[in-house]
């Protein structure tokens, strides 16, 4: 007894060094999304793979909570702050409630960066920006406009009233509006990046205004819930779907004319470069105005002023182009 009891002792002291050794050498950089089952951030975390096989010693924490709140998400981060993971990644619930919880990872020495939807400064070391706010904000208007030649009622199905990304976009969307004089925005309503309520709420907009003739949503959830909303509805050819989707959940939709066309960036080269940011700011790169940052194939990260930088420009998708994409992203 007593020399099986040595033998597994040593056994289990083995065991922990070994773990010990590999977590000393493994970077774990930890994704964190704004909830999970959502494909625009499977797709990112396909990227942040990418890029941790490409670094080698990576390992990629893919995490979030079930819905998309700020609460789910502190919880989710004093989760890792205990398990003493080496970087946050993180796509933002809201701007002001993660800062306190990131702020004390930061204590405890942990790499923090947001990406897609940013937290406040106070909390994070830089953010990335997919592209530029003002151009996404035009986009999704212009894809409205640029099929309603009478003009006419809009209305935004956005995700939750408190993310960073979407609200900054409408923000720019509204700026611009003076420049399309024919569209008329009638509402903005949130579907909290929930299929369901995404699918009632953009119910209720055809309810509510009857002569609608665009649903923008901003979101990939929202988008892909009021293409099944307009279609269960028969108002295809009437209310036209557009935004910011994924090519592989939307091909349907522009299939069946519900979607005439829409917009997005490539999401796993967002999860790519976020991963290789988080690893190299973590191995002491500068987050000061200026700097930049290497990475991997995308080239350099050009920190402003708020730490922010900013991919690539969104691409449009439609008849003509989506069948070509839909098995990427
Ligand atoms: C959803 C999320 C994400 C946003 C995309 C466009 O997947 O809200 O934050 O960037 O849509």
């Amino acid at each position: 007894m007593r020399v099986m009891k040595t033998i597994l002792t040593t056994a289990a002291i083995a065991v922990a060094m070994a773990a010990t050794s590999a977590s000393a050498e493994t970077t774990r950089i930890a994704l964190v999304v704004k909830a999970q089952g959502i494909g625009f951030f499977e797709a990112a975390a396909k990227g942040a793979e990418e890029a941790a096989a490409e670094l080698g010693d990576v390992e990629i924490i893919y995490t979030g909570p079930t819905d998309t709140t700020a609460e789910g998400q502190i919880e989710v981060i004093n989760s890792l702050i205990a398990q003493g993971v080496d970087a946050i990644a993180i796509s933002a619930n809201d701007p002001d409630a993660l800062v306190p919880a990131l702020q004390k990872a930061m204590e405890r020495g942990i790499t923090v960066i947001s990406w897609d939807s940013g937290v406040a400064e106070a909390g994070r070391q830089m953010h990335l920006n997919p592209s530029s706010t003002e151009l996404i904000g035009n986009t999704i208007i212009k894809l409205a406009a640029d099929h309603m030649p009478d003009g006419g009622d809009v209305a935004i199905l956005s995700a939750t009233a408190t993310a960073t990304n979407q609200n900054a976009w409408i923000a720019a969307a509204e700026a611009v509006l003076p420049n399309y004089p024919g569209i008329n925005l009638v509402a903005t309503v949130y579907g909290d990046d929930l299929s369901d309520k995404s699918y009632r709420e953009a119910q209720g907009l055809m309810t509510t205004y009857p002569d609608l003739k665009a649903i923008i949503a901003p979101t990939t959830v929202g988008i892909l819930a009021a293409c099944q909303a307009v279609t269960d509805a028969g108002k295809i050819g009437q209310v036209n779907v557009t935004g910011l989707g994924l090519p592989s959940e939307m091909a349907g939709c522009v299939e069946s004319g519900a979607t005439q066309s829409f917009a997005i960036w490539n999401p796993i080269d967002l999860g790519y470069a976020a991963t290789m940011l988080a690893f190299n700011i973590h191995n002491g790169a500068s987050t000061e105005a200026g700097a930049e940052i290497p990475m991997g194939r995308i080239g350099n990260a050009t920190l402003d002023e708020t730490g922010t930088a900013a991919m690539s420009d969104p691409f449009t998708y439609d008849a003509s182009n989506i069948e070509q994409f839909k098995s990427i992203f």
